[in-house]
């Protein structure tokens, strides 16, 4: 630790220390931390004229990875040639390298040629984004747009604009609770705790059915308050893979518009669920058809591969465009003291390819690639594990999932046995990102879940 040269008893003591620049030598020795051309040695000195800085975070405890984000950290450290990392939620190629769509690619030399300038955006972002991302989740013609219901601002990716929402709810909606599913994405909880927005948990995943628990699901909203936030997954539940069937969206839906809550949708995965893109938003626009008041989160992430642009929105929509404007200026004004205003290149990226007829068309013809890989390997994952395991389980749950991940049913031993025995890193919650599985894993992948399932309890 490069905190303090020498162990001082109290910050007054050392307030005193660093003043008097004048320390005594012993005790202290073992630490480092000193400034300029003193070595331990010159330490064992009685008297010394130094000037020493006290870390002032000493009451700074170490935090604990990311049981996301850290997964990979651990990977990356593993020297193992057969080390697998289905952690995060990140599309690799068969060959397990990352992807860049050639349709953004492509996008990219157009804005290159065009040399485009560097300078701010508009708080509520890049206008052509704003306009691209709407049309892309509600539909070109849904009425909200055409009478400008709609409230859209850029924001940073996903969770930047799940962020931006919570603290909007914060500010506007202090007494309101946010209901979130059990279990979900580990970040949701993270973004609601930092926002001070409480939340409660919602019954989703149902063990015993590997399935969704509906009846649990619907009993839970309806108990919560009157005018409850609802975080739902738009497609693709993460981690569970579960969706709701259109029917029982229908319910969820009836059962949100009789209590007065606002649906919250978290939209990241909007085209890798089926491969379509209009198919993955039909859930949020059914509550849109409904007149209802809307929170939308967006992320290009998957969708795109723009992992690391950080492009995504957040769209509220209001009962009034009057409604709608008050919203957004409340956003921005959220928005201006946190990030001030969001980068370019995504925005332009995603504007360019959606606003493009021929680039669009590329887009979804690699994104049904994608979700089409993705199928391949959850299929043969199956097929594979069906044919290892000699004691009958049923593995059919893995291809009732969809999208980017399987929720495997490992318990935190078994995970760890999968990570420390077969080094395959994943979540410890049993989930295993498909994305970043090849063909040519299934098999190894099979094995080592076969052997955490039924050696390790
Ligand atoms: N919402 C859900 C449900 C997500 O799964 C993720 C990403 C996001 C929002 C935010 O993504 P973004 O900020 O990049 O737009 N979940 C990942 C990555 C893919 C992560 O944890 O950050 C995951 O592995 O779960």
């Amino acid at each position: 630790m490069a905190s303090a040269a020498f162990t001082v008893s109290s910050p007054a003591a050392s307030a005193v220390a660093t003043r008097s620049k004048v320390l005594r030598g012993g005790k202290g020795e073992a630490r480092t931390g000193c400034r300029v051309g003193i070595t331990r040695k010159n330490f064992s000195r009685v008297m010394m004229a130094v000037a020493v800085d006290i870390s002032r975070f000493e009451g700074v405890p170490m935090a604990p990875p990311d049981p996301i984000l850290g997964v990979s950290e651990a990977f990356r450290a593993d020297k193992n040639d057969l080390k697998l990392n289905l952690g995060v939620g990140a599309y690799r190629t068969e060959e397990l390298q990352p992807y860049v769509l050639n349709v953004v690619k492509k996008a990219e030399n157009l804005m290159l040629e065009k040399g485009e300038n560097k300078e701010y955006l508009p708080i509520e972002g890049l206008a052509a984004f704003n306009k691209a991302t709407a049309e892309l989740l509600f539909g070109a013609d849904n009425p909200v747009i055409k009478q400008g219901r709609v409230a859209t601002l850029q924001s940073l990716s996903g969770t930047g604009s799940l962020r931006l929402a919570a603290a909007f709810i914060q500010r506007y909606f202090p007494e309101a609770k946010v209901l979130i599913s059990s279990p979900t994405w580990g970040n949701h909880k993270n973004i609601f705790n930092d926002a001070r927005v409480p939340w409660s948990e919602y019954r989703y995943y149902d063990p015993k059915t590997v399935g969704l628990d509906f009846e649990g699901m619907i009993a839970d909203i309806q108990a919560a308050p009157d005018g409850s936030f609802v975080l739902l997954h738009g497609c693709a539940h993460n981690p569970t893979g579960i969706d709701p069937t259109p029917e029982q969206w229908e319910k969820i839906a009836d059962v949100i518009q009789e209590k007065k809550h606002m649906p919250f949708f978290d939209v990241a995965y909007q085209g890798f669920a089926s491969g379509s893109l209009d198919e993955d938003a039909s859930s949020v626009r059914l509550f849109v058809e409904r007149g209802l008041e809307v929170f939308v989160a967006q992320s290009y992430s998957k969708n795109l591969g723009l992992y690391a642009e950080r492009i995504g929105a957040i769209n509220v929509v209001c009962s009034a465009p009057e409604v709608a404007n008050r919203v957004k200026s409340q956003l921005k004004r959220l928005a201006r003291p946190m990030y001030s205003n969001p980068p370019i290149h995504g925005a332009r990226i995603v504007a360019n390819v959606v606003g493009d007829p021929v680039m669009f068309g590329e887009w979804k013809q690699e994104m049904e690639e994608m979700a089409g890989r993705i199928k391949n390997v959850r299929q043969k994952l199956y097929d594979s594990l069906s044919a290892k395991d000699k004691s009958g389980k049923d593995w059919s749950f893995i291809l009732r999932q969809i999208g980017m991940f399987s929720y495997t049913g490992l318990n935190k031993t078994q995970s760890d046995n999968m990570t420390d025995k077969w080094h395959i890193y994943m979540t410890k919650d049993g989930r295993i990102s498909l994305a970043g599985l090849s063909l040519a894993k299934c098999e190894y992948l099979a094995d080592a879940i076969i052997d955490s399932f039924h050696n390790i309890s």
